[in-house]
């Protein structure tokens, strides 16, 4: 008798749900910057030229890296392609160059490129400043870089113990992308 007087209660209450009292009220507030990560480099074309064998050199003038995103603070990746002839590797060799790059204010000496700012051929993009090896620091660091805020890369180019294109133009696809911090 007791139970069906509670099954009756229930099935009241289940149908007449909006009639419990609820109090608080919860409000979802959503809120979303717009626009998306973005970055600015002041130039696309880097050249060294006239190399010899097992020559290192750092490019003379420095690639501004400017986050012109509308307000995100962002960090860096880096990744690059081997290009015909050469490839891209930790240390030089017969057609393979090494190619670091490190973030500087000012532009460093080619010993201050440790073998954790080597780039190499067609492997996955690579974050600046991330793990215990700090890929691509230097007094710079490519990470959590804000809005407006300028940073300038160095490339350091050891060119191949022997090349058997004959001198030809090597090109090397570098790409540089903005991530979530
Ligand atoms: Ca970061």
């Amino acid at each position: 008798m007791k139970i069906a007087r509670i099954a009756v209660m229930i099935a009241a209450l289940v149908a007449g749900g909006s009639a419990f009292a609820v109090n608080p009220q919860e409000i979802d507030v959503y809120a979303q910057m717009g626009g998306t990560l973005s970055v600015a480099i002041s130039g696309t074309i880097f050249s060294f030229t006239g190399l010899t064998p097992s020559q290192t050199i750092v490019n003379a003038t420095s690639i501004n890296v400017t986050n012109d995103s509308a307000g995100f603070v962002e960090d860096y990746t880096l990744e690059i392609t081997n290009s015909l002839d050469w490839t891209v590797a930790g240390a030089n060799a017969p057609d393979t160059a090494v190619i670091g790059a490190l973030f500087n204010s000012v532009a460093p000496a080619p010993a201050a490129f440790g073998a954790q700012d080597n780039l190499i051929g067609l492997a996955a993009p690579t974050l600046a400043g991330a793990t215990a090896l700090q890929p691509f620091v230097g007094d710079q660091d490519g990470q959590d870089v804000n809005p407006a805020a300028m940073i300038t890369l160095w490339l350091r180019m050891i060119a191949p113990t022997t090349d058997s294109s004959s001198g030809a133009m090597q090109r090397f696809d570098m790409t540089l992308t903005a991530v979530a911090p």
